[in-house]
């Protein structure tokens, strides 16, 4: 028996088995869009077979954070923007581990910023879901990076003199290969684009629009969401990347006159992923390199005696 042999097993798997025995009943508030980012994951890990032990939910700080709580795979909950840089190092260290990272719009998009840019410019192969619900949403309705020009709140009480960030533009700039934004009043498309965006091979970046009712009442979350792929008006090729920078760009102006798209923007499938550019240049090895820590025979070519030797 190794530590590894439940990766790949092939089996059914049924969504309740995400469920963990202890603390099941999430203490978001009622109404929160968080509860559909945990059920859509769910059916999505479920439909593609996966099973708890191959899975990696990394989170930020937030009540997005709280998603590994109520989903039971192995979890780590990180610092306030650090989902990413932990996932990261977790996948290349084991690449047969399926890592999804989450968190909300400040953690992600604000405090974590940077750490978007270069995972998406790597192309490092994980999943990473954004609870974009406009807000600061655990520390009681603060501004965020998303947040609309003229928003009030307690941190902003004239209303925000800043332009929101533009996270689809940003993604696909940094060089995100797959890049997609849905909605938590849309439970059948966020499951449909959770599958395809675990199942592309490079990162995966997924916009989910989270409606926060307890401190983000006046936000458009509400509205009805046009789906780009199901509407005759928007007609563009997702692997076109000039194209989809248009597409994103104009969702984004739409969004301050009360208009949601939604849907696939980008994807592209030719491209390496980071762990395979490493491995094509032999810097790392084909099979995972945690599993050397449960090798008693495997020599190492540096070991923490000589670091400590060197330092002498
Ligand atoms: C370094 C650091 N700064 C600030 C905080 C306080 N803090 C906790 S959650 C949070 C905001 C969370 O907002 P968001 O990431 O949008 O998640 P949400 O709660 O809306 O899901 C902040 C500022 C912290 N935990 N760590
Ligand atoms: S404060 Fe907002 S984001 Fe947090 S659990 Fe409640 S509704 Fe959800
Ligand atoms: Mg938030």
């Amino acid at each position: 028996m190794s530590a590894f042999n439940a990766i790949d097993a092939d089996r059914d798997v049924e969504r309740d088995e995400y469920t963990p025995g202890i603390e099941p009943q999430a203490t978001w508030c009622p109404g929160c869009g968080d509860f559909s980012v945990l059920k859509a994951l769910k059916g999505a890990m479920s439909e593609l077979g996966k099973d708890p032990e191959e899975i990696l939910l990394v989170t930020g700080i937030g009540c997005s954070g709280k998603l590994n709580s109520y989903f039971d795979s192995y979890g780590f909950h990180t610092l306030h923007g650090r989902a990413l840089p932990v996932a990261r190092a977790a996948k290349l260290a084991n690449p047969d581990l399926e890592v999804v990272a989450a968190g909300g719009d400040g953690d992600g998009y604000g405090i974590g910023g940077n750490h978007l840019t270069h995972t998406a410019r790597e192309n490092h192969d994980i999943t990473y879901i954004v609870f974009n619900n406009e807000i600061f949403g655990l520390t009681k309705g603060q501004t965020s990076p998303t947040s609309p020009k003229g928003h009030e709140s307690k941190t902003q009480p004239h209303g925000s003199a800043k332009d929101p960030v533009r996270p689809l533009s940003t993604s696909l700039t940094a060089g995100s290969s797959y890049v997609a934004r849905t909605a938590a009043v849309n439970p059948n498309q966020a499951q449909e684009i959770l599958v395809e965006a675990i199942e592309h091979d490079g990162f995966s970046h997924i916009d989910f629009l989270t409606q926060c009712p307890t401190w983000n009442k006046d936000a458009k979350q509400y509205v009805p969401y046009i789906d780009i792929q199901q509407n005759d008006d928007y007609e563009f090729d997702v692997t076109n990347r000039p194209e989809a920078a248009e597409m994103m760009y104009e969702t984004e102006l739409a969004v301050h006159d009360g208009e949601i798209l939604t849907g696939r923007y980008y994807r592209d499938d030719e491209r390496r992923s980071y762990t395979e550019e490493k491995q094509a240049i032999g810097e790392i090895p084909e099979e995972p390199l945690a599993e050397r820590y449960h090798d008693d025979d495997y020599e190492w070519e540096r070991t923490y005696d000589m670091i400590l030797d060197a330092h002498k």
